[in-house]
């Protein structure tokens, strides 16, 4: 493998934000899994991030943040609606999750998705030499593969989808389902976050376009493209050294205390429809209804971090989760002893590890996730190999984390079930599951994945 081929990370946002307005403006990294990934890589190889900065208007000039050197790509206001609140999230977003909500197909939105893609590819091109790796990230830029390879026709390029990758039956609702299935085909390898998504994406591609071949691999138009199931994961190690930290655990002994020594259940998402967060809540509503548990021995704690509030269908889940928050409270609680805690805010990162620490059981039940870090996270930090985590079938995690306590979050009984198991689980029970989780996360870290797929970039 080359060792020291440039890498150009092409992704929706750029690993940083810009804080602060005119000249005192600066860039300020982002946490988060994949800068942690590929910021060691950035750095070895060299290379470059090219990504949004989150604002209307023209590009920032190129900045560096560390190790990072950013191209910044402008969106105009109508860009920012139409591209990414129109196109990415709210036609393709619901869609790749199962259609959980509706998707929108407006045709004025297909025009701005290709031209901002344009734009991408375009930066992209700028930035490679010969021998750089390319590597495009997720759903909002399924159009910059083969966009950069009109421009570009021998660079080395890869895509990798961060959600699901939908069957046929859905795949095929869009008007524009043959642009797309032939902009990820510019791609020399394409990965997903499971087999199965890997295995739709053959089935539409070999249906809509001229595509030809097997399961891992497809020629179309004389190029060969390889198909492969790559899952992401977390930078285990660094989640393993925050909650080993004294001032972590302290903290995580005070969350205890203050909870009154409950049995702690969390969740902690995106405040987004696919995270399954009202059914969560309903069940957990039923519970105490039928004093299944009570609010006296445990509670719950779920943390909503704000998340594309103007985009249709999160408003209304936003009010249905604070509205079943307050019913359950206004039913259950008590001085000292509310029932459910609602964050709806993001917590800092050793403040989440120290949630991870205090709670008993992880309620991790989204209707549909293409992979879910928290899961991973929440496994990572439990050194102490206790805690239940509950995860949904539906998660790409339930592929790897066999010994979850795993649930339909559409099956309520079901799902009421698992949890009382969770909270009544034997110690010994909660280690054995533990211990085998704890040993997936650390067998297989982000360093792992992002390595797998360099290499298969490549070959
Ligand atoms: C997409 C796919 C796929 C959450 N609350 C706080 C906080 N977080 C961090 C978590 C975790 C990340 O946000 C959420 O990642 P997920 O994987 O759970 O979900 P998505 O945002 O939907 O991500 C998903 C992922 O891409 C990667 O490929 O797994 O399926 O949908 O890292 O820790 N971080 C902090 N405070 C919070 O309150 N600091």
């Amino acid at each position: 493998m080359p060792q020291h081929s440039k890498l150009i990370v092409v992704a929706n946002r750029l690993p940083a934000s810009r804080t602060g307005k005119g000249p005192s403006a600066r860039w300020e990294r982002s946490p988060g899994g994949l800068v942690s990934a590929m910021e060691p890589v950035l750095a070895e190889r060299g290379g470059v991030w090219i990504g949004w900065d989150g604002g209307a208007g023209p590009a920032p000039r190129p900045a560096t943040v560390g190790s990072l050197d950013l191209r910044a790509v402008g969106l105009s206001r109508s860009e920012v609606n139409e591209y990414y609140h129109g196109f990415c999230n709210t036609t393709l977003w619901p869609l790749y999750h199962d259609a959980v909500i509706n998707p929108e197909f407006h045709r004025s939105w297909w025009d701005p998705y290709l031209a901002v893609n344009k734009r991408f590819a375009l930066a992209s091109a700028r930035s490679y030499r010969k021998g750089s790796l390319v590597w495009v990230h997720d759903y909002q830029l399924q159009m910059v593969p083969k966009l950069l390879r009109d421009r570009k026709p021998g660079a080395k390029i890869g895509f990798f989808l961060h959600i699901p990758f939908p069957p046929d039956e859905l795949f095929a609702w869009i008007p524009w389902r043959s642009a797309i299935l032939r902009g990820l085909l510019g791609a020399d390898v394409i990965a997903f976050q499971t087999q199965a998504s890997a295995e739709n994406f053959v089935r539409v591609a070999k249906r809509y376009t001229s595509a030809e071949g097997t399961e891992r691999e497809l020629s179309f138009e004389g190029r060969s493209i390889r198909v492969k199931a790559c899952p992401i994961s977390i930078a285990t190690s660094e989640f393993e050294k925050t909650a080993a930290l004294p001032a972590v655990k302290r903290r995580a002994a005070e969350i205890r205390k203050q909870l009154a020594g409950r049995t702690v259940l969390l969740g902690v998402d995106r405040l987004d429809y696919t995270k399954g967060i009202p059914l969560r809540l309903l069940a957990y509503e039923e519970l105490l209804k039928e004093r299944t548990l009570s609010a006296n021995k445990v509670v719950m704690l779920q943390v909503a971090v704000p998340s594309r509030e103007v985009v249709p269908g999160y408003e209304e889940t936003r009010r249905e989760v604070e509205q079943t928050v307050g019913r359950i409270n206004g039913e259950n609680s008590q001085p000292g002893k509310v029932a459910v805690h609602y964050f709806r805010r993001s917590l800092a990162r050793e403040e989440l590890v120290a949630y991870y620490l205090a709670a008993d059981v992880m309620l991790v039940t989204p209707l549909r996730d293409g992979m879910n870090l928290v899961a991973k996270e929440y496994v990572a930090c439990r050194s102490d190999n206790t805690g239940v985590l509950v995860l949904s079938e539906f998660a790409g995690a339930a592929r790897e984390l066999r010994r979850a306590l795993l649930v339909n979050p559409r099956d309520l009984e079901t799902m009421k079930k698992t949890i009382v198991e969770a909270v009544r689980m034997k110690k010994e029970d909660q280690r054995m599951r533990m211990a085998m989780l704890r040993s997936n996360v650390r067998r297989h870290d982000v360093h792992d994945w992002s390595r797998e797929f360099l290499e298969a970039l490549a070959q």
